[in-house]
């Protein structure tokens, strides 16, 4: 198999520089491939509005990694090959590649063998942080939203192998809590049971993603700055050797995030939707996206975005402190 890392991650690398690690799974199966003037009309001042909306968000997320003082390393399989660190004109190839779903760590072996292109979720993206170099492995990767228990899990278990991931791996992931339509309560167990520390930068509830927090939310551990986070990662690894991720998470920016309640009557109608298609279910979580964006009038996407970007901020602040 073959694994590519661009010049800028492995000179970044060698010499100890900040690296933040992004996933692409978000572009090529999380977020809308058609421009926000085609689907919404008034514009959102976070992403170029005339091109497809997870190009515009990649290009924003660079930007805001680079502007921070960090690397970006965006990951995916292309052609078969495990790509860290993608050009500008390699995102837009995959994010426009119709084909190009999303790989986790069951799927990774056969999308390589059939020489498969698609986006990496945060599993995927974890098990490049630790190929990007042996001595120094990728320490942060930023996203919106981590996969968790389902809901119904009791009835059909379903649990995202982005916990197998962050179980053992010495990554730190910076993100709004887990996808909206995951059973939150019991996936902040779940992280508990494998060794997760669960912190909150500036937050003591663990955010609900494009939402507002509620009383009742569980509790994090909340801190105050990328240096706690980057003390407590030291700890963690260096000091108690533990295998497992730290997680950091961060809310959605207060002036976009929706009000509590507004986010549920639209994944009722959406849920039914999807319940009455029949499809498999890989398609549901874009499937329910989708359908949530359409019935808020843009407004759970535009959430999405910014805490995209601001995730992204956070992380290069801490990769940088990680590096002091
Ligand atoms: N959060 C979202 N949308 C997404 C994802 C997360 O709001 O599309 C993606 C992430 O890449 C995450 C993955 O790692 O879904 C989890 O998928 P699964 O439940 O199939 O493991
Ligand atoms: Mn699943």
């Amino acid at each position: 198999m073959s694994i590519f890392i661009s010049d800028d991650v492995r000179n970044a690398l060698a010499n100890g520089e900040p690296v933040v690690a992004l996933e692409t799974a978000v572009l090529t199966a999380g977020l809308p491939k058609t421009s926000w003037i085609e689907e919404y009309g008034e514009r959102p001042n976070i992403i170029d509005a005339e091109l497809p909306i997870n190009i515009a968000l990649a290009q924003a997320m660079t930007h805001t990694v680079q502007s921070g003082g960090a690397t970006p390393a965006w990951i995916a399989v292309v052609d078969g090959t495990l790509r860290i660190g993608l050009s500008p004109e390699e995102i837009v190839e995959l994010g426009t590649n119709p084909n190009a779903g999303k790989v986790s760590l069951a799927t990774f072996a056969q999308t390589i063998q059939r020489t498969g292109s698609a986006g990496t979720t945060v599993a995927a993206t974890l098990v490049a942080c630790r190929l990007a170099s042996k001595e120094n492995p990728i320490r942060v990767f930023a996203t919106g939203g981590i996969g968790g228990i389902h809901q119904n899990w009791a009835n059909r278990l379903d649990v995202s192998a982005d916990l197998t991931a962050l179980a053992t791996t010495q990554t730190c992931v910076v993100a709004s809590g887990a996808k909206s339509i995951l059973d939150i309560p019991s996936t902040v167990e779940a992280l508990e049971t494998i060794g997760v520390p669960v912190l909150g930068l500036g937050n003591s509830l663990f955010p609900r993603f494009i939402e507002k927090n509620t009383d009742g939310d569980p509790y994090v551990h909340q801190v105050d700055s990328p240096d706690d986070v980057a003390t407590l990662c030291k700890h963690h690894w260096h000091n108690l050797h533990l295998p497992s991720a730290i997680f950091a998470t961060l809310q959605a920016p207060p002036d976009v995030a929706l009000e509590e309640g507004e986010l549920q009557e639209a994944l009722v109608h959406a849920e039914n939707d999807w319940a009455g298609l029949n499809q498999p279910s890989p398609t549901r979580t874009p499937f329910l996206l989708d359908k949530m964006a359409k019935i808020t009038g843009g407004k759970s996407l535009v959430a999405n975005l910014a805490l995209l970007c601001n995730n992204a901020g956070a992380a290069s602040e801490i990769a940088i402190a990680l590096t002091k």
